[in-house]
């Protein structure tokens, strides 16, 4: 179960290279009004590279930084790479003087410290997180890390594991595990241990040969167990490389891909595949990482992003700035505006992220998982829905004003002007102006929403809406998981509110199947959509109440509820 801040948006970059840089593009994205929970740093933020440092020149105030992002209700993130320096002066790196002590460092042939290179100056030796006394060694070390600033989460690159030698300086002793009789096509000269260690190299589990693959996922499993001591709150971690298994400890995004806007559309099947993977807090460097992005790209890039379970901008250090105000207002316009219903839907997303985490659910997911029986539906990977009741239609090519969505057999909403698209089943064409995402909401659901604010420290103390809309039959179901969004163990620990919100005969029922806890804002607005004949009278919980009625997009709306979400209710129409 991730931290509710999580879902919150992330902001990052390769080559800050400095404190005053980072905050700079930090208060102009705030000052631009748009939802921001999260800052991160790169490797620049390290003292030549070297992972548990920091630099004390140009990034000299990141404690009383991270202290002032605390403040904020704001989080910070730093970036943690495996592999650490193997030749500082003895005495000098606790990082490498544990390591040699503690004995944890994966081995060579000769059972001495297998020794490559990545971004460190000279050398660089790897921790072997298949070994027992590496969660002790891996703790200390982010321990100490925190004591110097208190980061709230983790992101582990590198981790495939990636070395920047095809082995060691001297490559790799001429053995069958190095040399098998068959490699898979692509690994380059043969080698399989191409700018990885060597296949021969030994862990606490065995060669290497055996358990490359697991190197970043038993990373991520210590990472996640560390961050939790330390913290004593959710760990936050997001992994390059994934196994099978790591959908429980972290998350992903997917790496340097390109700001080009066949990438982007790419990253929608990637995101189906890692729901369907069992790791659903996924998301791609949004406005992509290789190369310059443009204004046309990264406004729509934005507008997607917003709409990734992990929501990140990231952008590597030789290209054109690309946090929103740096592109101008457009971007900044698309940023915000989708960003913001992101944050009204987020009590959505979070009791979403719950299902996956307690039943193993999908949070995006295909269309041919809510529609099995549609054949139309089963190759469609430009449009995805957030669980059964949203779908999301994202421009995918440069300057278009309008995108064709396939719209299996349902009732469809649009979500900005609340009436019905009139049509399912067919190839729709949607309006999509610059500074709208198409958003459709599935009749039969009944969608948790929170007045949003600029982080989700905030936008949590806000009311609760309901969006409910009436399927054929005029019926509509929902839930909405609530707990304080950080403690661990929540739901095992039964400290959660679970409400189910049932709609039938015109009457909208609300209560709690668990209540164990008690802080949580009041229901205050309730939004029906499709009601088809005019409205007369509204009661809730038996009292007359003053409401509005749409009369052409047909919803009806009741507000200033401030209904009590421990008790029972009942709102009802004639
Ligand atoms: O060799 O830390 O995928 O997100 O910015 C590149 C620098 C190392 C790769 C990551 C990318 C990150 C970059 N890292």
């Amino acid at each position: 179960m991730p931290p509710y801040w999580g879902l919150g948006f992330h902001l990052c970059r390769y080559g800050y290279n400095s404190l005053n840089n980072t905050k700079q593009v930090w208060s102009r994205t705030r000052e631009a009004g748009i939802p921001l929970d999260v800052q991160w740093n790169d490797l620049d933020y390290m003292n030549e590279s070297n992972d548990f440092t920091y630099d004390k020149e140009k990034f000299k105030n990141l404690p009383e930084f991270v202290e002032e992002l605390h403040k904020l209700g704001m989080h910070y993130i730093p970036l943690i790479d495996p592999g650490v320096s193997g030749s500082e002066k003895p005495g000098t790196y606790p990082p490498y003087d544990e390591g040699l002590q503690m004995d944890i460092f994966v081995k060579n042939s000769t059972g001495l410290p297998f020794v490559g290179k990545v971004w460190n100056r000279v050398s660089t030796v790897w921790p072997d997180f298949t070994h027992p006394h590496t969660v002790d060694y891996w703790l200390r070390q982010l321990k100490r890390l925190h004591h110097e600033f208190p980061f709230d989460g983790a992101w582990i690159d590198m981790n495939e594991p990636s070395n920047f030698w095809s082995g060691s300086s001297t490559g790799c002793p001429d053995n069958n595990l190095e040399h098998p009789p068959y490699v898979p096509a692509g690994v380059d000269g043969g080698k399989l241990f191409y700018r990885t260690l060597c296949m021969s190299s030994t862990q606490y589990a065995g060669h290497h040969y055996d358990v490359h693959n697991l190197y970043g996922f038993t990373e991520a499993i210590v990472t996640s167990f560390a961050l939790a001591e330390i913290r004593e709150k959710r760990p936050f971690v997001i992994s390059r490389s994934t196994f099978a298994g790591h959908g429980q400890y972290a998350g992903h995004w997917s790496g340097d891909i390109s700001s080009s806007w066949y990438d982007m559309k790419k990253t929608i099947p990637q995101l189906l595949n890692f729901n369907l993977f069992g790791i659903p807090l996924m998301g791609a460097d949004i406005c992509g990482f290789n190369g310059n992005t443009t204004q046309a790209l990264c406004q729509c890039w934005s507008q997607l992003g917003a709409f990734y379970p992990f929501s990140r901008n990231h952008n590597t250090d030789d290209g054109i700035p690309q946090d929103p105000v740096a592109l101008g207002p457009a971007v900044v316009q698309s940023a915000r505006k989708s960003l913001l219903v992101r944050y009204l839907l987020l009590p959505y997303l979070y009791t979403l992220f719950w299902k996956a985490h307690a039943d193993g659910d999908t949070v995006v997911r295909p269309l041919f998982f809510e529609f099995p029986s549609d054949v139309h539906t089963y190759d469609i990977d430009e449009q995805f829905l957030w669980g059964s009741a949203l779908m999301i239609v994202p421009v995918l090519e440069e300057g278009k004003t309008d995108v064709s969505a396939y719209l299996p057999n349902a009732v469809w909403y649009d979500f900005y002007t609340l009436a019905v698209v009139p049509a399912s089943g067919v190839q729709h064409t949607l309006p999509a102006p610059l500074d709208t995402i198409p958003i459709l909401l599935r009749g039969g659901s009944v969608i948790p929403t929170q007045t949003p604010n600029v982080t989700t420290t905030e936008s949590r103390k806000n009311d609760f809406g309901l969006l409910v809309t009436l399927d054929e039959d005029c019926r509509a179901t929902g839930s909405l998981y609530w707990d304080d969004g950080d403690s661990l163990n929540t739901y095992a620990d039964r400290g959660y509110n679970l409400l189910n919100f049932t709609l039938a005969e015109s009457q909208l029922t609300g209560s709690a199947v668990w209540w164990g806890y008690n802080d949580m804002p009041a229901l205050d607005k309730v939004t029906i959509l499709g009601v088809q004949k005019p409205v007369k009278s509204v009661f809730v919980n038996q009292a007359s109440k003053p409401f509005s009625y749409h009369t052409i997009n047909k919803f009806l709306k009741v507000e200033n509820l401030q209904i009590h979400l421990h008790s029972t209710f009942s709102i009802h129409w004639i």
